[in-house]
């Protein structure tokens, strides 16, 4: 029995995160700190979500109590090239995450894409992709499933401007490509305050 037991909680103490929408790509406990995409191939079309440009459910479960979260994409041509959604997110709390409405990027319509959802958690740097595809239209209804957990909560870093959190060796090759988005009016920050607001609103 104990030896069960014991494989158990260490299941549980490595689960990480869980990405559930949109549709990952895959899930490897063991390997969710490769990048990009947590041992996954990268080019995979599998599951590809559609993306409605006004905004789609992003949701997770996550078993860190503290954590930085990166939710980018990049075109499936150009996949060293990935561009913030949203400002970073610090949230608290495990159990399920779920932001109803990430923004997509207009100059990408039609375009395939990837996903890619980065946790920055005391493990280390943690990463799942999903396939989309950015569309025209209103944001999309979130699933039932879309609540934070009642010992969740998030906001959005200040000052991070969708950039990288911290002070790893990756920060600078993220700030140029985000500092290139910013630069850029149709993805810049005046499109995405509107959103932002309203979702700082159920952030809280
Ligand atoms: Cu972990």
């Amino acid at each position: 029995m104990f030896p069960i037991r014991l494989l158990a909680l260490a299941a549980l103490t490595e689960a990480h995160f869980v990405l559930q929408v949109p549709t990952s790509l895959g899930f490897s406990d063991v390997l969710e700190g490769t990048a990009p995409c947590g041992s996954f191939d990268i080019s995979s079309r599998a599951g590809e979500s559609s993306w409605p440009l006004a905004g789609a459910p992003f949701q997770l479960i996550t078993t860190h109590p503290q954590s930085d979260w990166q939710i980018r994409a990049a075109l499936l041509n150009d996949t060293a090239n990935f561009q913030p959604l949203v400002p970073v997110v610090s949230q608290q709390g495990t159990g399920t995450f779920c932001l109803p409405a990430v923004p997509g990027i207009a100059a990408w319509e039609g375009q395939d894409a990837v996903l890619q959802a980065i946790q920055h958690s005391a493990d280390g740097e943690l990463y799942q992709c999903a396939a989309i595809k950015f569309v025209p239209g209103s944001a999309a209804a979130g699933p039932q499933s879309c609540k934070n957990s009642t010992n969740v909560s998030a906001s959005f870093k200040p000052g991070s401007t969708a950039s990288s959190p911290g002070n790893s060796s990756t920060t600078t090759s993220h700030k140029s490509a985000a500092e290139k988005s910013w630069a850029d009016p149709a993805s810049g920050p005046l499109m995405l305050a509107a959103p932002l607001l309203t979702w700082l609103a159920v952030l809280y």
